[in-house]
């Protein structure tokens, strides 16, 4: 019916890096060329499904599980998931990727991509204002200030979100997505 192979696109990286800016203009590439796409970020997942979790290491832990699975399903039912989170810890990603890979059904393709955005940058951009109250001891445990980021060691996809375009960024994604054969050139 779909006419496409499912797969989750895995966007980490810091707050304010672009990874939620780049995951959205993707949808939009992908629809407009005919492709089911749907982004989950903290913005339909948090105030939702995980609206009962917090920034404990143990409630990153729990949303990212949730997100896995959700992700796996809907890759497992053809869409390209986009996925938009900070997951800054490293064995929680590697859990998602192992579920997407022991799919009942067969393995799904699961893109791990790194948005890479010096601290500085994600800093200044602050579109919440939350950085400015982390380092004013504002917010505890805020990614990056006093909390963990572990960056991904071997990522299908590494997007320089300091140096690249929003489109370029975009592209970078098109790019992997038809060298494995997800999307046809
Ligand atoms: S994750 O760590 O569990 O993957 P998630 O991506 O869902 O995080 O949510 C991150 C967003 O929540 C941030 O962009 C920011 O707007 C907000 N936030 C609130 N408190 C924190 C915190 N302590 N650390 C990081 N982000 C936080």
């Amino acid at each position: 019916l779909l006419k496409q192979k499912g797969a989750t696109v895995w966007f980490t990286g810091l707050s304010a890096c672009g990874k939620s800016t780049i995951a959205v203009a993707l949808e939009q590439v992908l629809i407009q060329r005919g492709h089911a796409a749907y982004v989950l970020d903290g913005d339909n997942i948090r105030f939702g499904l995980n609206k009962n979790l917090g920034f404990s290491a143990e409630d990153r832990a729990e949303n990212i599980r949730r997100i896995g699975e959700v992700a796996k399903l809907f890759a497992d039912a053809g869409v390209i998931c986009l996925c938009s989170f900070i997951s800054p810890y490293r064995a929680d990603r590697d859990a998602a990727r192992a579920t997407h890979q022991t799919n009942k059904a067969g393995a799904l393709p699961f893109l791990e991509c790194f948005v890479d955005t010096p601290l500085e940058v994600c800093e200044q951009r602050d579109p919440k204002g939350l950085y400015k109250k982390a380092r004013a001891g504002e917010l505890k445990g805020f990614t990056g200030i006093d909390d963990p980021y572990e960056a991904p060691q071997k990522p299908e996809l590494v997007i320089k979100g300091g140096e690249v375009t929003v489109a370029q960024g975009v592209q970078q994604v098109l790019d992997a997505l038809e060298a494995q054969g997800i999307l046809k050139p």
